[in-house]
């Protein structure tokens, strides 16, 4: 097998930087203002020289960075962004694996030898500059997990081959085993407490690592040995099982009305998501974090929804048997995906309002609730920032007339 690993470097950031020039050279970062409850999503490399890192707390990083550039993430951009590299990346494979916005695993197998395939990775890190503006650090080798291995070796703007079994092993060897792909801070530290630090110890002590990590050990001890079987498989929307969506609150929410009508914009989000690439799904599932961090996710299967207003009232429905406490995430997901399923024609079908009638008119109480003119096919991001918007100022109102009681 030949495969590339392209990842962009720094990507939310370098996108924001692209577009306004004057960021150059800065320490940018994107995530929550350091006013807010929030963490780094990502960084442009002049701030991580400050330590700031992906997932740190944004206060955190504000105090390593208090004269970085910060920056709420657009994620519509990055969205577009992506679909544009896998428009000069996806041709040059016969399957293309996105792991994330800014990353693909690329089959390059056909084209018959490294040389060549070393040729593509080149041209890939040419036109995705030339044409997007944007640098990328690409890795190629013989499986996925070292030709990941190799993408981040020469991070920003590299390019690294790894083309034998044997030069991955003997790279890796002396490493610490938190730099094999697919150990993370609980596996290494587990690995550590077993006196096993470097990734040569992984295969001198083979049977422990399969004895305690099970089907994970037995992948971690192949790869020492830089075997990895699995395959690149091209990924594509219609495959999807489910289709979710969840917000996290800036501070946390207890009004039963200002959650269901979050549920109702998240609701006509994945709605019109599965819709346009003619899904239907039978079950609707609800995601609750409260403040305390405890998750609950309750589904509910064999349902039939004719809108996303449906779809809505089977999360509400779901809402009401969780705990009333407050809650910081909320999610929806419509689940059991499938293509083939085309929707029956129910009795419902012929009822008085069409399904758009009645979501329309939902978001019109909506909209005079909250002074913001929803619509279908609105930025759902900009929707609850509203609704949020609106929770907030009535909590401080509430908080004042508190105060001014006696
Ligand atoms: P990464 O590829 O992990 O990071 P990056 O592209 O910003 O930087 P680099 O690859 O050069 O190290 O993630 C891609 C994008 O995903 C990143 O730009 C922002 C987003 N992201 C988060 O929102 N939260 C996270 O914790 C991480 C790791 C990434
Ligand atoms: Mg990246």
């Amino acid at each position: 097998m030949i495969v590339i690993h392209v990842d962009m470097d720094a990507f939310y950031a370098s996108v924001e930087i692209r577009d306004d020039p004057s960021l150059k050279g800065k320490p940018v970062i994107i995530g929550s203002m350091p006013d807010e409850r929030g963490v780094v999503a990502t960084c442009s490399y002049e701030a991580r020289e400050f330590g700031v890192r992906s997932g740190m707390n944004i206060k955190e990083a504000y105090r390593l960075c208090p004269e970085g550039v910060y920056m709420h993430p657009n994620f519509d951009k990055y969205k577009e962004t992506s679909r544009k590299l896998h428009e000069i990346w996806d041709p040059y494979a016969s399957a293309s694996e996105p792991m994330a916005l800014d990353e693909t695993y690329l089959d390059v197998t056909h084209v018959g030898d490294f040389d060549k395939a070393a040729e593509i990775a080149h041209e890939i890190k040419r036109r995705t500059l030339d044409e997007l503006g944007l640098t990328c650090s690409v890795g190629l080798s013989y499986c996925k997990a070292a030709a990941k291995t190799a993408s981040e070796e020469l991070k920003p703007n590299g390019y690294f081959e790894i083309r034998t079994k044997e030069e991955f092993v003997s790279m890796m060897a002396g490493r610490d085993v938190k730099e094999l792909y697919s150990v993370g801070p609980k596996t290494a530290a587990k690995l550590n407490a077993m006196g096993i630090t470097t990734v040569s110890q992984i295969t001198d002590r083979r049977t422990d690592v399969e004895r305690t990590f099970g089907k994970h050990g037995r992948f971690l001890v192949g790869l020492a040995e830089g075997i990895d079987e699995r395959l690149v498989e091209s990924y594509r929307p219609e495959d999807a099982k489910s289709v979710s969506r969840e917000i996290t609150f800036q501070s946390n929410i207890d009004d039963i009305v200002l959650l269901m009508d979050v549920i109702l914009i998240l609701s006509v989000s994945v709605y019109e998501r599965s819709s346009k690439y003619g899904l239907y799904g039978n079950g609707v599932s609800l995601k609750v974090t409260y403040s305390d961090m405890e998750s609950v996710v309750r589904t509910k299967n064999r349902v039939s929804y004719r809108g996303a207003l449906d779809v809505a009232k089977e999360a509400w429905e779901l809402l009401r048997k969780v705990d009333r406490r407050p809650v910081r995430l909320i999610g929806v997901g419509i689940i059991n995906l499938d293509k083939k399923r085309a929707r029956q024609t129910t009795l419902l079908d012929i009822d008085d309002e069409s399904p758009e009638d009645e979501i329309d008119h939902y978001l019109e109480k909506m909209r005079n609730r909250y002074h913001f003119d929803f619509k279908k096919n609105m930025d759902w991001t900009l929707a609850i920032d509203r609704i949020h918007g609106v929770a907030e100022h009535m909590r401080i109102q509430r908080m004042k007339g508190k105060g001014k009681r006696p």
